[in-house]
Parts: structure tokens; C-alpha cells; sequence
């Protein structure tokens, strides 16, 4: 695979590259882009211009990949990046399961070939108060959603990233309740924005972003977007996630961005762009309130956070 150079970026290239402003850069990174593995990819310069706001410039490649959360590899930001070598997602198949017609396993390369793999530049609001601008490859779920069939009883979804203590040290600790399990209410699941990512960069999920196939719901709080996805099931009820298993009165199952319900530990109103000084004001719905206000028009969201 083509190694981009970002990833050997020097200090100098580096800083004038958080200077472009994302149209030249996003025509830059189509063109890299067009060497990419998967065979159905397509590359789009527009949907830059599409996801982003006039003051958005994406991260770097480096940002991206060493400043993460992934307690499977450890608790710190560098942990993911340091202690994932290990980790080997080749070959990979997710099953799907529950209320569908189609239960079965399949096989990742498979399922890359029945969808459309393309681009999506969305910030991901971590619920610590930071931020960052990725660019994504992946494909919408309501695509898998379709192929899985669920029954009209199905109305809610869970995913269960995978169980391998062997490979993902923080798996030994009992720091959380493995294996890290999220969920999603069925039409939040079937909302455009909502992807499963197989990239970043042009490049293959680096592990520490959840390779080799991670959740990516950009108007929620990160801890939503769940990594390394080997189960999806389709359940009649509201299913568990680990954040709110943990600590139910700091974290929700909604967890939708929202700058007025603050955390019981801090303030929700504005955010940390990775690689910036000034503070941002928090967007309602991480920005993406046009798209998806209309699912929580009858919701009351200070009790349903
Ligand atoms: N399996 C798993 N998925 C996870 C996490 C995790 O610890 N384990 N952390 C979540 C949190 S809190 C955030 S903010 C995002 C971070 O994604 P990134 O490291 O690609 O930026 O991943 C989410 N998905
Ligand atoms: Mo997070």
C-alpha cells in the first residue's frame, strides 16, 4: 500500500499543512486517495466541502493516530498508538445476529464488495471537552442494515467490539467491562451520517482507530463510535453499552453532543480542537443538528443525555 506522507511529515510541512484551508487540501488528498486499496472506493473532493464548516481543517495523520481513546490498548491518549503492534485484524468477519432475516457471519472482504466504500471528513466530539476533523473511508450502515433484514420487531442495535486479552493488553485490567459494547436506536442507525469506517487518510484503520472496522456517529459523544466491531445484533429493546453499564449518571445511552447538558464533572459548552490554543464553542449535535434534530423532537434531552 502507498504510505502517505503525512505519516513522515516533518515539523515545517506539518505546520503549513494545518494551514490549508480544507478545499486545497481536500483536492491534495482525493488525489492520494485514488490509490487506495479498496477496489469500490470512491473518492470525492465535494464531500469535504459537504461535511464540513468554513472554519474546520482536518487534523493531521499523526494527530489522528497518537492522540486516542481505546482502553483495550490502555488509558492514556499515546496508549492505543504504543501498545496496538500487536494486534492483528486479518481476516476479520462480523456476525450479524437478533431480529433479522439474515443472520449469518460475514466475512469482511465480502461485505466490502456488496457496499459502497467513499469519503466523509466529520469532527468527532470527544465527551472530554476535545475535538478533532478525520477524514474517513466507510460506508453507510443502513447498507448493512439492509443486508441483515431485520424484522419490523427489531428497534434498536447493538455492536460488541472484539474479546482477545492476548493481543489488547488493557483487556487484562478490569478497567471497564469487556467486551466494550455501544448501541444505537434503530433510526439512528439508518440516518445517512452514520458510518462503519474501514479507513482514515486513504489508508486501512490504523489499529488504535479500531481496525479493522469501527462505528463512526458523528453528532455523538466519541465513546459512542465503538472499534474493532465483531458483532452487530438487532434487539426489541434498549441494549446495555459499557459507558452507561459504568456510570450511568456521567454517561447516557443518547450521548448526542449537546453544549447545555454538561457532565456531572465538567462543562459541555466548548471543546479543544486538537492542535488548537483557543477554545471552540460546543455545536449543538456536533454541527450536524440539520440532519438529525428531527429524531429527538419528542425526546426530553436533560433526562435522556
Ligand atoms: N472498543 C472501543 N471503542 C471505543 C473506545 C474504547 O475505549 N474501546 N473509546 C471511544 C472513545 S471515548 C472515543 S473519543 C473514540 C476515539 O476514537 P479515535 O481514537 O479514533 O479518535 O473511540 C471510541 N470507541
Ligand atoms: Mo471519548
Amino acid at each position: 500500500m502507498k504510505i502517505l506522507g503525512s505519516e513522515i511529515t516533518p515539523y515545517s510541512t506539518y505546520l503549513n499543512r494545518r494551514k490549508f484551508i480544507k478545499g486545497t487540501f481536500a483536492t491534495a488528498l482525493a488525489t492520494t486517495i485514488s490509490s487506495n486499496v479498496f477496489a469500490n472506493h470512491q473518492a470525492s473532493p465535494d464531500i469535504y466541502n459537504k461535511f464540513l464548516g468554513e472554519n474546520d481543517t482536518i487534523n493531521s495523520y499523526e494527530e489522528i493516530t497518537t492522540y486516542n481513546n481505546f482502553y483495550e490498548f490502555g488509558t492514556h491518549k499515546k496508549h492505543p498508538s504504543l501498545n496496538s503492534g500487536n494486534f492483528n485484524p486479518n481476516p476479520w468477519s462480523i456476525k450479524l445476529e437478533g431480529l433479522i432475516n439474515n443472520p449469518q457471519t460475514i466475512d469482511l472482504e465480502k461485505l466490502l464488495s456488496k457496499v459502497t466504500v467513499e469519503d466523509r471528513v466529520y469532527r468527532l466530539r470527544c465527551v472530554e471537552a476535545w475535538s478533532m476533523v478525520i477524514p474517513w473511508q466507510g460506508f453507510q450502515l443502513s447498507e448493512l442494515i439492509k443486508i441483515a433484514d431485520p424484522l419490523s420487531s427489531a428497534k434498536y442495535i447493538q455492536f460488541v467490539t472484539v474479546l482477545r486479552p492476548e493481543e489488547m493488553p488493557g483487556q487484562q485490567k478490569r478497567t471497564i467491562i469487556w467486551p466494550y459494547r455501544e448501541g444505537l436506536r434503530m433510526d439512528e442507525a439508518m440516518n445517512s451520517l452514520t458510518i462503519l469506517a474501514t479507513g482514515l487518510y486513504g489508508h486501512k484503520m490504523p489499529n488504535q482507530n479500531g481496525a479493522p472496522i469501527r462505528l463512526v456517529v458523528p453528532w455523538k459523544y466519541g465513546f459512542k463510535s465503538i472499534k474493532s466491531i465483531v458483532a452487530i445484533r438487532f434487539l426489541n429493546e434498549q441494549p446495555e453499552t459499557s459507558w452507561e453499564t459504568l456510570a450511568p449518571w456521567e454517561y447516557g445511552f443518547y450521548a448526542n453532543v449537546n453544549p447545555s447538558v454538561d457532565h456531572p464533572r465538567w462543562s459541555q459548552s466548548t471543546e479543544r480542537r486538537i492542535g488548537e490554543f483557543k477554545r471552540r464553542e460546543t455545536l449543538m449535535f456536533n454541527g450536524y443538528e440539520e440532519e438529525v434534530a428531527h429524531l429527538y423532537k419528542d425526546l426530553d434531552m436533560t433526562k435522556f443525555y
